[in-house]
């Protein structure tokens, strides 16, 4: 039976997690990182691939984005694809900011070398998480490391363990009210090894369904097809997947696509959820484990670094004995990031996909918002604020 004793408790190894363990290191402030997977299981989960530049930002200023500026793929702007016509948003000309295409399991490489070269506490393969004794001063968190059942004492414990993690649950019934909505939509993604056919992502609405063209490297082409929300995957062979992307991003003047073998695929269904609190007692819910957005506009990944970056900056004023509660600031500004990262996200799902129960009429008003996105400046800056995360303060 090991007995640990750290400041802060992290459960999880996404991008939150970790990303909250080295900056509390930054502010010299100790946590140990509990993991349910191994370090290769999380090093190769193919997820999000778009990142703000506010995250980029980020990532530079605490020096994690070295190899993200050496291969990460900048972005001014976005096609979008209805009617059987290409439109081109400038993001960077209406907002003078980018974005940037680097995969998920990339950031999480990065962060992860930077903890083992700055000898941080990491355990992975870490069975039987739980946590307890969240509502006194000294909360506890329990696991089994490398065969041996260990209990850390912690100041205070952070859920950076995504939707299915025990933190959440672990909170008292009643305690957290829960808002969620199951979109009616799933996403199908493959990443494919063949040179993307697009320099900037094409997003195209289509009678069939929305198809989105993303990419992760100048090798690697990542794309999506919607599919109903409870798809089988078996049901889409390799030619299907192909003539469906084909007939949903094809326009009369447009490149066609490069095809390359599959070599990751899945599908998503979507859904938008948020618990608030994201906080009960010494716990703290980061990322994934209190909120989720459909896919559609790419902010999960986004909104996870923003909760990480506030709690940390949160931890920071607690230790240096700041006036007042810092930490009870949290949770309400970590809110308001968030539901507007999800109210974006459902508009964009709205406005790019077709819905099951869509008649001639919300089909004549989804083009309606879609001709006004790309004739109105004003429109298409205000979209293009939401997309590079600039409006979410
Ligand atoms: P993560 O990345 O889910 O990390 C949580 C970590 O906690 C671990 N864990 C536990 N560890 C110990 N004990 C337990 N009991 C544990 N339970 C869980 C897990 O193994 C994991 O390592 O959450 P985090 O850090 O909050 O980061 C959030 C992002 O990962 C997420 O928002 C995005 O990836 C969402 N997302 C996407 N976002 C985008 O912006 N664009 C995308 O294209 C995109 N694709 C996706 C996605 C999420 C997906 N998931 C979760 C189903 C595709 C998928 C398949
Ligand atoms: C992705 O590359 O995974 C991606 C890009 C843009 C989106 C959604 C997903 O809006």
């Amino acid at each position: 039976m090991g007995v640990l004793r750290t400041q802060v408790g992290i459960i999880g190894a996404g991008p939150s997690g970790l990303l909250l363990s080295h900056l509390l290191h930054l502010h010299g402030i100790e946590s140990v990182l509990l993991e349910a997977r191994s370090r290769e299981h999380v090093e190769r989960r193919v997820r999000a691939g778009l990142i703000e530049q506010r995250t980029v930002d980020l990532l530079r200023d605490v020096g994690l984005a070295g190899r993200l500026d050496s291969e990460g793929l900048t972005h001014e702007g976005f096609e979008l694809r209805f009617g059987g016509r290409r439109h081109r948003i400038d993001c960077t000309a209406l907002t003078g900011q980018t974005a940037t295409l680097y995969g998920q399991q990339e950031i999480v490489k990065d962060m992860i070398a930077a903890r083992v070269a700055a000898g941080g506490a990491l355990h992975f393969g870490v069975t039987d998480v739980t946590v307890a004794d969240l509502d006194g001063d000294r909360p506890v968190l329990r696991g089994t490391l490398d065969g041996t059942p260990t209990t850390i004492a912690c100041d205070f414990i952070a859920g950076c363990d995504g939707y299915h993690g025990v933190a959440r649950r672990s909170i008292p019934s009643g305690r957290l009210t829960a808002y969620g909505h199951h979109y009616p939509l799933g996403w199908l993604g493959v990443l494919v090894e063949a040179p993307p056919a697009t320099r900037e992502l094409i997003y195209s609405v289509h009678e069939r369904g929305f198809a989105l063209h993303s990419m992760r490297s100048p090798r690697i082409s990542r794309l999506y097809l919607q599919v109903d929300r409870d798809e089988n995957l078996a049901n889409w062979p390799d030619e299907r997947i192909w003539k469906e992307l084909r007939d949903r991003l094809a326009t009369d003047d447009a490149q066609p696509l490069n095809e390359g073998p599959i070599l990751e695929r899945g599908i998503t269904a979507m859904r938008g959820f948020i618990v608030e609190p994201m906080r009960y007692g010494r716990l703290f819910l980061v990322g994934d484990a209190a909120h989720i957005v459909p896919p559609s506009a790419a902010k999960g990944l986004n909104l996870a670094v923003a909760d990480a970056r506030l709690l940390a900056d949160a931890f920071a004023a607690w230790y240096g004995r700041g006036d007042g509660d810092p930490l009870a600031a949290y949770s309400p500004a970590a809110l308001q990031a968030n539901w507007r990262g999800l109210e974006f996200s459902h508009r964009m799902t709205h406005l790019l996909h077709r819905f099951p129960d869509a008649t001639p009429f919300t089909s004549r008003l989804q083009r309606s918002r879609l001709d006004q996105l790309v004739r109105s400046t004003t429109a298409a800056t205000a979209f293009a604020e939401e997309y590079l995360g600039i409006a979410r303060r």
